[in-house]
């Protein structure tokens, strides 16, 4: 697939607001700073759609794109920075939660670690979470350009025992050098 246009739509932080017309969704969490603002950009071809920042933990809504007019990509809150206290976690479980349940055209949940460090609770919380509401996921290692590439695929096999998945769900990528895009892309015009 190639994406030709890509569009931010809107912010919610309530309930409420969640989007459900019938548009298709993909959405995109992680722990803060993982990479997952650059990963937007880099897969959307933009510099500048969702917001990179070097101060972590700073994004609580969910900001919604529209990417060829055709589907959504849905960038949720990061998760899992000690700044942002148990409070935070409590309102970002619970929006996460609503959105989640209230998104019926949500197709894939693309959860991204760090492909140098161990997944940590946060992040496994998340998988048991989808698993036990049966929602798709695929987990994607980020930054696998800081990586040599011979060590790739053991630190995505790595993530995956420590998540306890298989290997096939964790996908690599770099918002970098453009690694696993092309991947991803075919993945998503699959389930389109
Ligand atoms: N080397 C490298 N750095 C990255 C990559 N993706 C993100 N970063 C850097 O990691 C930091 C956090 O990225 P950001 O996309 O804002 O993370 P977010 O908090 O998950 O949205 C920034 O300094 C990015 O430049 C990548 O694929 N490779
Ligand atoms: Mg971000």
């Amino acid at each position: 697939m190639k994406i030709t246009s890509a569009r931010y739509l809107t912010s919610v932080v309530e309930e409420k607001k969640i989007l459900d017309d019938d548009m298709v969704e993909f959405a995109f969490v992680g722990r803060s700073n993982v990479g997952k603002s650059s990963l937007i950009n880099s897969l959307t071809n933009q510099k500048n759609l969702a917001k990179t920042s070097s101060t972590p933990g700073l994004t609580k809504m969910i900001n919604y794109f529209v990417v060829n007019e055709l589907f959504r990509i849905v960038d949720l809150p990061g998760y899992g920075y000690a700044k942002t206290g148990h409070k935070h976690i409590a309102n970002w479980a619970g929006l996460m939660e609503k959105y989640l349940i209230k998104s019926p055209n949500l197709k894939t949940v693309f959860v991204l670690v760090d492909c140098r460090h161990k997944p940590n609770e946060l992040d496994k919380m998340m998988l048991e979470f989808l698993n036990s509401y049966q929602i798709p996921y695929i987990v994607i290692a980020t930054k696998v350009d800081k990586l040599a590439k011979s060590k790739v695929p053991q630190a995505c096999s790595a993530i995956a025992k420590e998540l306890g998945v298989r290997k096939e769900m964790v996908m690599a990528y770099s918002s970098e050098n453009g690694c696993g895009k092309e991947k991803l892309l075919q993945y998503l015009e699959n389930i389109l």
